[in-house]
């Protein structure tokens, strides 16, 4: 058994869409609705979040607000480290998936020398840099984030020099650069990614089980392979984007993709993964609450979630 703890980001800072920092509440009204003590059952604590900077200009065009980032970045890497330092384990409900770059860091800060292993699930790769991105959100860049990745070879962006020196403070969060490596990364239900992203993706042979191939062999069977392809990490840490589902079952995320898993699906593996003792930390992020109806999103993600506390309590 675990002693759980939440971490709430309510930051919505990387993102191209607004809401997605109501996310967290979204799960809170679904627990309510129904009739779960959930976020009184266990500890809780918020990360103070920058959104003020919302009402600013964006600012440097190929990472938007990426100072804000950034500082949202440490203070997610100082609360996941001393969560985990102090022996509770991190479940971060998050708004933009751009704090997943916090949470490894913080995940490092508290194992230097630990192997991590990282378990993505989303319809994205979220693999651009500023050199690549199309959007200039920096919520499709955690991952090359934590792998320390310009990507210089695929470069269609020519970012300012303020922009190259907070990307440069981005990578080294915590002090530790980088934090992963391409061979501790396994994709799942990745399918909506750019020619920058496929070629990083093939450079490094990074390994995504698709929808058909979730189809085929079935979640259980997925989970199993995505952990036993990154065995040689010492702990592991699950992301969780609910952009993963499929665009049908809830307009609630900023990016919805179509041919995506199942809330069934996504449960089923989630809590299937939740089983292996290495994993250190779950993050579920990108409900907004603002595009959806009736708060069906959140109520998935809350379903979700309580698989994988379920799991994680149980143990
Ligand atoms: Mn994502």
């Amino acid at each position: 058994m675990r002693n759980l703890k939440i971490i709430e980001v309510k930051s919505e800072l990387g993102a191209g869409t607004r809401g997605a920092s109501m996310g967290i509440d979204a799960i809170k009204i679904a627990a309510l609705d129904f009739g779960s003590r959930y976020f009184k059952q266990y500890k809780s604590v918020e990360v103070p979040h920058e959104n003020h900077l919302l009402l600013e200009s964006a600012g440097n065009q190929h990472a938007k607000r990426i100072s804000g980032v950034l500082t949202m970045l440490e203070r997610v890497s100082e609360e996941v480290s001393r969560t985990i330092k102090s022996e509770e384990f991190p479940i971060v409900l998050a708004g933009d998936h751009s704090t997943a770059a916090g949470t490894i860091a913080g995940i490092k800060i508290a194992h230097p020398k630990l192997k991590l292993g990282v378990i993505w699930i989303d319809a994205h790769a979220d693999l651009h840099t500023p050199y690549t991105t199309p959007s200039g959100n920096v919520h499709g860049m955690p991952i090359a984030i934590s792998l320390a990745e310009d990507n210089i070879e695929s470069k269609v962006n020519k970012p300012d020099q303020e922009t190259i020196n907070y990307w440069y403070q981005l990578k080294n969060v915590g002090g530790i650069s980088p934090k992963v490596t391409p061979k501790d990364i396994v994709f799942i239900n990745v399918r909506d990614t750019e020619k920058q992203e496929d070629y990083l993706m093939k450079k490094f042979g990074i390994k995504n089980f698709t929808t058909t191939e979730i189809r085929r062999k079935g979640v259980e069977k997925v989970a199993i392979e995505a952990l036993s392809l990154i065995d040689h990490c010492d702990i592991i840490y699950v992301s969780f984007d609910v952009d993963c589902m499929d665009a049908s079952i809830s307009k609630g995320t900023g990016t919805p993709v179509p041919n995506g898993i199942t809330e069934k699906e996504a449960g089923n593996l989630v809590a299937r993964l939740m089983q292996s003792n290495k994993v250190c930390c779950f993050e579920m992020v990108e409900i907004n609450p603002t595009l959806d109806k009736e708060n069906l999103m959140a109520e998935n993600a809350f379903e979700i979630l309580l698989r994988a506390t379920n799991q994680l309590i149980n143990d």
